[in-house]
């Protein structure tokens, strides 16, 4: 962990090294999560307002978590942003770049954004979230980035299903995988390249999308201008920012980070004893269910009576079923009204009114899907600290 000092100087070098516009990145203020070690800086990127500052080679932005209460969609602007390699591909010109779709295809193709933008498009409202989000929160702690909970976010995404590229290339007999590659570089070549994979069948259920737009605007620079992958239901790592490489293969893709890194326990719960490794692990995939509340923060100090509590709640695309609060530590609870629907990847409100006596109350929050999955009241532990679900609790007192 940089301190907080030693992180300023580096953001300072970084904007410098960038050349990314007259900008500056600075650290405005500092911030504190609720986990140990939690000081953190705030800091300004180009096209980013200011957000939790993680490390700055490679960029590892947080969203402050009240930005969540300011509706189910992330802002672009407060999105947040992780990478691997700290070589990160800056001033791409969108008139230049291209996408190549090559490997086992019958027709290899390079498209342009042009070409892209001239098949029919398609949008979906999804969560992108880090595998390690939440990690600070793991006790006892693991290594890693120490995330709060704000290494996800919600967006309208607005592409070409990845299908209708692989069509257009025509996938031969017997493909497995399909590897994506963006233009972000190691900078030594002792650290792999960051490339991922998904199964055929997967790569062409038509949900997965090439994305050039996310909210109505262009895709902002650090979320992957000006394509990435979005991977309905299924955790970031997957979702390649600048994309420019896609490849069909005939077995299952090995590289670093399929092979060895976001790799989840391969049993039921996906987790093992705190402080032991797992025997044998599979590729991290889908979202757990989670919920928060987003407008009563830990601590809080509020008026007794009347009040609402809201927030929201996603898994990895069964769509949510219900939303049961409790204001008693987790005694009694009550199903929230759940808000517009903006889709099953998408971030569901949920708010619930309730009467609050003097005194100081535990507020719990358990999400359910459609298949009838949900949180669990004690959290779950595994090495790399992904996966977190556990009921939310939040206290408060009231006067
Ligand atoms: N090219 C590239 N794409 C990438 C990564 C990366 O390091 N390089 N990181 C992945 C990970 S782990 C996550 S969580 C998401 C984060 O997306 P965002 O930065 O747009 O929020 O990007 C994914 N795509
Ligand atoms: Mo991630």
């Amino acid at each position: 962990m940089l301190d907080r000092r030693e992180m300023m100087k580096r953001a300072g070098v970084a904007a410098l090294a960038t050349g990314f516009g007259s900008s500056k990145l600075l650290a405005l203020q500092s911030t504190t999560l609720p986990i140990g070690n939690g000081e953190r800086p705030l800091v300004k990127y180009p096209q980013k307002r200011p957000l939790i500052g993680l490390t700055s080679r490679p960029p590892q932005l947080e969203t402050p978590f009240s930005v969540f209460n300011e509706g189910p969609i992330t802002a672009n602007d407060a999105f947040f942003v992780r990478y691997h390699l700290a070589q990160v591909p800056l001033d791409i010109d969108p008139d230049k770049f291209t996408v190549e779709i090559k490997g086992k295809v019958d027709h290899p193709l390079k498209l342009s954004l042009k070409d892209l933008k001239k098949l029919p498009a398609v949008e979906l409202v999804a969560v992108n979230q880090c595998s390690g989000n939440s990690r600070g929160f793991f006790d006892p702690r693991v290594a890693g980035g120490q995330l709060g909970n704000g290494a996800m976010g919600n967006a309208r995404w607005r592409g070409v299903p990845l299908k209708a590229v692989l069509d257009k290339a025509g996938v031969q007999q017997g493909v497995k995988q399909v590897s994506f590659n963006g233009m972000d570089q190691p900078v030594t070549d002792k650290t792999p390249d960051f490339v991922k994979a998904l199964d055929i069948d997967h790569a062409r259920d038509g949900e997965v999308m090439l994305a050039y737009g996310m909210n109505g605007a262009d895709l902002p620079v650090l979320n992957g201008f000006p394509l990435r992958l979005v991977v309905p239901g299924y955790y970031g790592t997957y979702w390649v920012k600048h994309l420019n490489e896609i490849t069909l293969l005939d077995n299952v893709f090995d590289g670093f980070w399929m092979k060895s890194a976001y790799r989840i326990p391969a049993n039921d719960c996906h987790c093992v004893e705190p402080g032991t490794a797992p025997k044998a692990t599979v590729p991290i995939n889908r979202f757990t269910v989670r919920s928060f509340m987003t407008n009563v923060t830990d601590g809080a100090k509020l008026k007794r009576g009347g009040t609402t509590l809201k927030g929201i709640a996603f898994d990895g695309g069964k769509g949510i079923k219900e939303v049961a609060v409790s204001i008693d530590g987790g005694k009694t609870w009550n199903a929230a009204r759940l808000g517009k629907d903006l889709g099953k990847y998408s971030f569901r409100e949920w708010q619930l009114p309730v009467k609050l006596a003097a005194g100081s109350h535990e507020f719990r929050v358990r999400a359910t899907n459609n298949a009838g999955d949900t949180q669990p009241n004690e959290a779950k532990w595994n090495p790399a600290g992904y996966l977190r679900n556990v009921v939310e609790t939040v206290r408060v007192t009231a006067a």
